[in-house]
């Protein structure tokens, strides 16, 4: 159908005020060639969208930008509150232009179309792929609840819902519960456990990949097809139906634009992307120090140290225990002088300890700052350290009182803090939690004030709990990166806090479900995941724990912690022969960090997860014919494809995306079979790239307890850097870079002084390094460094691979001398580091 060419606006709004939707046939390729039944339904344009009303049904849509829309409905004729935990005012404010249509409107990049009788949503691209469309009853009501019900096409694919447990990555034909629970030791089935992420994406529709995020704080619930095989739906007992529809078409812009609703996961201090030691718990400052000393001698990279419960006082939060930690500050110290940090726990329940001069109790009393019953006392519950209150934290006053408790902590040097059991975890009562009558204070951002129920605010609590830690520290240190992690979470708690996923068990299962977990946590945009390394509880065999190392040193949060009463699961229990594979992956991990810490700063900006399914920077991968449960990229330059099945010694095929990849323990270019069954020869990744592109790919590989496979992509200038011991030495000697060609080839050089926000200011380094395959050889063209920081290298080292015979190099005309390995098809050579645009060209000789 014809869309009408004009912007919506007042005089337009009252022309199209009382336009039925015209019922049409569908005319789309994409769509179902059913007739409409003709609706009774009302359109009225508004300055970005379309409000509808039929019958009592009132219904808005409202585009934020060409891309993402609102979707909100009316109860009782009202809409709901325009305030939310997850979506921060500015970012609701947005409008988009659009032009209103007879049954819709358009924006630049898409077609709003209500249609049918009741009413349905369709979100079309403009040349009419269907992105996503509202099922046949697109919304019933009980009493308060509400369900809303989406197509759910053959073929769609659906990711996110956060650290949701499942034996793949994939969430279709599941159904989940959004209600934030302590589940320790929880199996690869369980729901709910600690994280409510209301978001979920939709990949490998007609209209491209589109995300959803229900913002409703409730007990909500999603199905994708568990019940009904061609639906979604998806609703909570009470609360706002208020959602927003994200068009791709790519996956990575849905992230990003989720990112962009809800906000990024900000630069982490750099330090938060070493190895970190943990375990629950270090009793005493003498084992801290032994454990220190060990981590040095047995010379296994490592920044954090962390401190569980037991360094307080009786488990009582912002007390330390000064039998067991005599002199606190002192311990602080001396570890800061060997380059680790310290982290420690700050649970959210503080003891009732009426006169006892337990301060964080009666400042908060006096301040009116803990959660009440109906009846207007104090909620009193136990928890570790023994009948304990609740900040209210969706009081603004309470989190800024809550974040003030932080500062001796601070002073003392504590670099980061732990926000556990803060679903919250009660004890003593079936629901693991607070009777869900209990009275929250809201009075907060753009919310008007009014008391809530449990019912409603358990699932944005402990968000809320880390945004006040957060916050706290940043007021205390107001130029310093606040290092947080929290357990429970909502939308939007990226911006706070890291996260992990709880006590998990030393299994194999959970080892395959953490990859599942952080990966889902990425794309939920928690870029920032751990999972225990090891499990917390159960107590690893040598090879899962060697395994785990293996694949954690890949993960975004890369933590090694266990639980009281377990075997020790520190890097060497097991022998030398494991402390050496394990130390080689932290190693391996130490050398990445440039690399890793420029996936930050992408991160950063645009919402783009460190960890990723391979379908994220290669759509193919979707549907690849490997079993690929346990395969994802470190950005797009690394693939690391874990055996499927860890515990069996069967061999296993990978399929590498089209392209061309290498070897990443190597350095030479990968052949295999094209997944066509064709046999593809090794060939020298410089004839590779300037011929036609390399078929996607398929190898079988051996498992191998001292073996991960890790790929590069051809294309890629990885950065690297000389091992260290602590992010908090200065590398010594030159940054390195391997040049793997092929297609779109390119890397990123980032660096800050990886704690202030300074880079926010320009104290940063941005390099785009790009090369591209010549008649004779290769040039390498160095952009300008953006940003005006001084980073730590000087000389930069280069390794081209895939290279095979001699080599020339010219920086700018000026020879530079080359060292060619036959053997490895290397070509190698050092260069002062470019400053400007910079253009190195190699010949072959
Ligand atoms: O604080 C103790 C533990 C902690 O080690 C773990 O990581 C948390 O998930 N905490 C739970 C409380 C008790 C666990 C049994």
């Amino acid at each position: 159908m014809e869309m009408i060419g004009l912007r919506a606006s007042a005089g337009m709004a009252a022309l199209l005020a009382g336009v039925a939707t015209p019922g049409l046939a569908w005319s789309q390729p994409a769509a179902p060639a059913a007739v409409e039944r003709p609706s009774a339904a009302t359109l009225t344009p508004l300055p970005h969208g379309v409000e509808l009303r039929e019958g009592d049904r009132r219904m808005r849509v409202d585009a934020l930008t060409d891309r993402i829309l609102r979707v909100r409905v009316a109860r009782d004729g009202r809409y709901p509150e325009d305030a939310s935990w997850a979506v921060p005012a500015a970012v609701r404010a947005q409008g988009a232009a659009v032009t209103a249509a007879p049954d819709g409107f358009a924006t630049a990049a898409l077609r709003v179309r209500l249609v049918g009788s009741p009413a349905r949503l369709v979100v079309e691209d403009r040349d009419g792929h269907v992105i996503s469309a509202d099922a046949d009853q697109p919304l019933t009501r009980d009493g308060r609840g509400f369900t809303l019900r989406k197509a759910l096409p053959q073929g769609e694919h659906i990711f996110g819902l956060g650290d949701k447990t499942g034996s793949d990555f994939d969430r279709r034909g599941n159904s989940y519960v959004d209600w934030n629970t302590d589940a320790f030791g929880f199996t690869s089935s369980q729901d709910p456990i600690y994280k409510s992420i209301p978001f979920f994406i939709g990949v490998g529709g007609a209209g491209g990949s589109y995300g959803l995020l229900l913002d409703n704080s409730w007990r909500a619930f999603f199905d994708f097809g568990h019940r009904d095989a061609d639906t979604i739906a998806l609703g909570a007992p009470d609360g706002p139906i208020d959602y927003y529809l994200i068009a791709g078409p790519s996956t990575a812009d849905v992230v990003r634009g989720y990112a962009a609703l809800t906000g990024p996961s900000p630069m982490p201090p750099l330090w938060a992307l070493g190895y970190q030691q943990s375990r629950y718990s270090y009793m005493s400052a003498a084992e801290v120090r032994t454990l220190a000393a060990r981590l040095r001698a047995e010379r296994v990279p490592t920044d954090v140290i962390w401190l569980d419960i037991d360094f307080q006082d009786r488990n009582r939060p912002f007390t330390v225990n000064s039998q067991a930690f005599p002199d606190f500050a002192g311990l602080i110290h001396d570890m800061g002088a060997e380059g680790l940090k310290i982290v420690a726990i700050t649970d959210l329940h503080i003891p009732a300890l009426p006169g006892a001069g337990y301060a964080p109790y009666e400042s908060g009393l006096a301040g009116h700052h803990f959660v009440r019953k109906p009846d207007g006392s104090l909620y009193v519950a136990p928890v570790w350290p023994g009948p304990s209150v609740f900040p209210d934290f969706t009081e603004t006053s309470a989190r800024r009182w809550w974040g003030t408790l932080f500062k001796p902590f601070v002073a003392d040097g504590v670099a980061g803090f732990w926000n556990d059991m803060n679903e919250p975890a009660i004890f003593e009562t079936p629901t693991k939690t607070m009777p869900l009558d209990t009275v929250h204070r809201v009075a907060s951002d753009d919310f008007a004030p009014r008391d809530a129920s449990h019912a409603e605010i358990h699932n944005v609590f402990g968000m809320e709990n880390s945004r006040a830690t957060y916050e706290g520290l940043l007021a205390l240190r107001p130029d310093e990166r606040p290092f947080v992690m929290t357990r429970a979470s909502y939308a939007g708690g990226q911006r706070y806090a890291v996260t992990w996923t709880g006590d998990n068990l030393s299994t194999w299962d959970h080892l395959r479900l953490s990859v599942h977990q952080l990966v889902n946590l990425g794309l939920s945009g928690f870029a920032y995941g751990a999972a225990d390394v090891g499990g917390f509880a159960g107590g690893p065999s040598a090879d899962l724990l060697t395994r785990w190392f293996e694949i954690g040193a890949f993960t975004p949060v890369f933590r090694d912690h266990s639980a009281k009463g377990t075997p020790r699961a520190e890097p060497w229990v097991d022998g030398p022969a494991h402390l050496a594979i394990r130390r080689r992956f932290v190693e391996t991990r130490y050398r990445l960090m440039p690399y890793l810490y420029a996936l930050a700063d992408q991160t950063a900006r645009t919402g783009d997860p460190i960890m990723r399914p391979v379908f994220y920077d290669y759509p193919e991968a979707l549907n690849a014919s490997c079993d690929q449960s346990m395969s994802f990229t470190l950005g797009k330059a690394l693939l690391v494809a874990a055996p499927p099945k860890m515990e069996s010694p069967q061999s296993y095929d990978v399929c590498l995306p089209a392209g061309g990849w290498y070897d990443f323990w190597t350095g030479q270019p990968v052949a295999g079979r094209t997944t066509d069954g064709a046999d593809q020869p090794i060939q020298s990744a410089t004839q590779a790239a300037a011929g036609p592109r390399t078929a996607s790919l398929r190898l079988t590989e051996q498992p191998r307890l001292d073996r991960l496979p890790v790929f590069v992509r051809a294309g890629t200038i990885l950065p690297r850097q000389p091992l260290v011991q602590s992010l908090s030495e200065t590398p010594q000697g030159p940054l390195a870079l391997d040049v793997y060609p092929g297609d779109d080839c390119a890397g990123v050089l980032y660096a800050d002084d990886g704690h202030s926000l300074g880079y926010r200011r320009g104290a940063f380094l941005r390099q785009t390094v790009r090369c591209t395959v010549t008649p004779t050889g290769l040039s390498i063209r160095f952009a300008a460094r953006e940003g005006r920081f001084t980073p730590w290298w000087r000389d930069i080292a280069i390794t081209v691979h895939g290279w095979q015979g001699g080599g020339e190099a010219r920086l700018e005309g000026r020879r530079i001398a080359t060292q060619g390995d036959a053997g490895a098809g290397t070509l190698t050579f050092t260069l002062p580091a470019p400053r400007g645009a910079a253009t190195l060209t190699l010949a072959r000789n």
